[in-house]
């Protein structure tokens, strides 16, 4: 799969507030920093389409882009971003999970992980609260180009041993300086989008 044409959508502030769920989506989620706005630009190869900052808490919509006029990928706000009073905190983990739970056409989420750090609680819980809710995701390693493929092997195995199967799931490394885990990605959305139109 091949990215021709990929625009900007909309945003939305919740799940009521989301374009039309016509074409199957794509989401990125991850703790604030981890890479989500990076990733998205690096697969869309437009390195503005999604707005990085070295500051975390940059995304706090939920973003639309349309790829090839053929499926929507979503830019999620980061979990785990702490700055704002408590009930705007509240209601920004609400506009996250409504929509994980309630968008019809949403075929996999990507959970991005940095994969310079062991483990992290926030993350490790948020998969555990994916796997129970049922929401389909996949494991996305980022920012590999800072890593030696050793510890960065070591990093993946400890985050995997949270779960009970975990050693037998699929997950993918990327780096969106290197482009590392482009083709790999693009092939996983590519299949996912096939096995719906073909249900
Ligand atoms: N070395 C390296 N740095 C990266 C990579 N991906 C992202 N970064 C850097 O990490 C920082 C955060 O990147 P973003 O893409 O804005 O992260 P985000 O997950 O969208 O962050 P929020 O929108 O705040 O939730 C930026 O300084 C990026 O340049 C990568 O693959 N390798
Ligand atoms: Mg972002």
């Amino acid at each position: 799969m091949n990215i021709r044409s990929a625009r900007f959508l909309a945003s939305a502030t919740s799940l009521e507030s989301c374009p039309p769920a016509e074409l199957p989506e794509f989401a990125f989620i991850g703790r604030s920093n981890v890479g989500k706005s990076s990733l998205l630009n690096m697969l869309a190869r437009k390195k503005d389409l999604a707005k990085v900052s070295a500051t975390a808490g940059k995304t706090k919509l939920i973003n639309f882009f349309t790829i090839n006029d053929v499926w929507n990928i979503v830019d999620l706000p980061g979990y785990g971003y702490a700055a704002g009073s408590k009930q705007d905190r509240f209601k920004f983990q609400r506009m996250i999970t409504d929509y994980l739970l309630g968008r019809e056409n949403l075929r996999q989420v990507f959970v991005l992980i940095d994969s310079r750090h062991s483990p992290q609680p926030i993350d490790v819980d948020f998969v555990a609260w994916s796997l129970e809710s049922g929401v389909p995701f996949r494991l996305v390693f980022t920012k590999a180009d800072k890593m030696k493929a050793g510890p960065m092997k070591k990093n993946i195995a400890a985050f995997l041993g949270n779960f009970t199967d975990g050693a037998s799931w699929p997950v993918v490394s990327c780096s969106s300086k290197t482009g590392d885990g482009r083709l790999e990605l693009l092939r996983v959305m590519g299949d996912q989008a096939a096995k719906v139109e073909g249900e």
